[in-house]
């Protein structure tokens, strides 16, 4: 791994206040919020006012259980932007999360929030080793997607060089990289992995390159699948949380020490709840996220619920960030597929498959019912220099994946190995899953 430039520096003050002290701001922050969505949106007033809650009932924290949910169906019901709390001349920015059909849901931000998500960002990435002298290669998509203008801001606060090479065309990522020579890179994680294999296919070493570490994120990844994007690119790579709805990346980052993400809780107030019964889980169990925004002028947003299944770490991080941190995403409630009475989720089979030998780390998984039964088909990858002609090797390659997978998930799944480069490559969200279930 090349040497690291890491020094335990610290953006934002706000980051090491007494917890106690957040809640006191978080408290006041909440307030404001509720009694200003209120008045201003339509929409909060309606379902505020469905269940008898006023803003003046939020006198605690706990009070917070008292208000309505927010879901993603209520935005698209708003489309454009009926959730925006401010006038429009009001607003500076318009983004939208990452749905590749239909309509976008759309989010605003005026020139204050625009600073916060700035300075956000700039949290997690100085908690990573951001310096002004860096050279950071942003890959990826400048647009509606929150990911590269969202960071691109967040690196440019830093003052550190920004090379905005945003996502796809990878042969000219691999050239700027060997030419510029960064020291960071930010994109997804599965496009790590793409630029990656293309280096090695163009002989070019990845862990040669200059990159000494990256941030990922917008997707789901595993614990494993670091270990192969810091092997392969012999960097390091730190995982960072976020979606649009709550403001983009920003929302949580990790530190250097790589040990969960910090949480942006002088911003959002981070509940994690069984997404059955809607109570919270106890800290350290898995369960839905849901975020109240705390300072977002255009776009607050009330209880959103995430779908993403995580759990909240409220143990004292060395890092000196007094935050709670939350786990990595293990999956989405609404990713979660139930193959034959079983639940799975897609980054199971991902932490099996990256567990045996000679699989590189590119899957699709398949459901189908064929008759009355859920079928499962994994499809992965041998790695190149894994490939054999004989029937018996590629026979137990297979066996292993299986056994792996079933050891995981308890379920008997359909593997099917392929040669290498043959599913398709994603420059930004990788595509793991389809279920012809839901389709046909
Ligand atoms: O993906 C924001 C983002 C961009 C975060 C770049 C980090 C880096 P959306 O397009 O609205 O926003 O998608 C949000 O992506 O609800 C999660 O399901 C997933 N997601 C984002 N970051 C992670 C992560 C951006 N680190 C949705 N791990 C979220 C797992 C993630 N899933």
């Amino acid at each position: 791994m090349n040497s690291l430039p890491f020094e335990n520096r610290i953006w934002d003050p706000a980051e090491t206040i007494k917890p106690e002290e957040r809640q006191i701001i978080q408290l006041e922050l909440l307030k404001k919020v509720v009694e200003r969505v209120y008045n201003t949106v339509p929409f909060y007033k309606t379902s505020f006012d469905n269940l008898k809650v006023k803003p003046e009932d939020i006198n605690s924290l706990d009070d917070l259980r008292k208000l309505p949910f927010t879901v993603k169906e209520n935005l698209r019901q708003n489309y454009p932007l009926g959730l925006v709390a401010v006038p429009k001349d009001g607003l500076a920015r318009i983004h939208g999360s990452s749905g590749t059909t239909g309509k976008p849901v759309l989010v605003a931000y005026t020139h204050k929030d625009l600073e916060t998500w700035a300075n956000l960002c700039a949290r997690f990435l100085v908690a990573g080793g951001l310096r002004k002298e860096h050279f950071v290669q942003i890959s990826f998509g400048y647009g509606l997607f929150t990911g590269g203008f969202g960071l691109h801001y967040g690196v440019e606060k830093v003052g550190a060089t920004i090379i905005p090479a945003a996502s796809g065309n990878t042969a000219r990522q691999i050239l700027l990289i060997q030419d510029l020579k960064p020291d960071v890179l930010i994109c997804t994680p599965s496009y790590a992995l793409n630029i990656a294999e293309q280096a090695k296919q163009t002989g070019i070493e990845p862990k040669d390159l200059s990159l000494k570490y990256g941030h990922f994120g917008g997707e789901m990844w595993t614990e494993d699948m670091r270990k192969e994007i810091e092997e392969q690119l012999g960097i390091k790579a730190f995982n960072n949380y976020g979606l649009s709805e709550v403001i983009g990346p920003g929302v949580s980052g990790e530190c250097y020490l790589q040990n969960g993400m910090h949480i942006q809780e002088d911003h959002f107030i981070l509940e994690c709840l069984n997404p059955s019964t809607l109570e919270p889980v106890k800290e350290g169990e898995y369960g839905e996220l849901v975020f109240t925004s705390l300072t977002k002028e255009a776009f607050p947003i009330i209880r959103y619920r995430t779908r993403d299944l995580a759990y909240i770490d409220d143990s004292p991080c060395p890092c000196g960030r007094t935050t709670k941190r939350m786990s990595r995403v293990k999956g989405r409630s609404d990713d979660m597929l139930i193959i034959r009475g079983v639940n799975v989720f897609p980054s199971q089979i991902e932490e099996a498959i990256l567990q045996v030998s000679g699989i590189a780390p590119h899957y699709l998984i398949e459901v189908t019912r064929p008759g009355v039964l859920d079928e499962i088909f994994v499809k992965v990858e041998i790695q190149p220099g894994y490939i054999s002609d004989k029937m018996s090797e590629m026979q137990s390659l297979r066996d292993r994946v299986l056994r792996k997978i079933n050891e995981i998930t308890g379920l008997h799944v359909n593997v099917e190995l392929l040669p290498p480069n043959t599913l398709e490559r994603s420059t930004g969200k990788a595509c793991r899953v389809i279920d012809h279930r839901k389709i046909s």
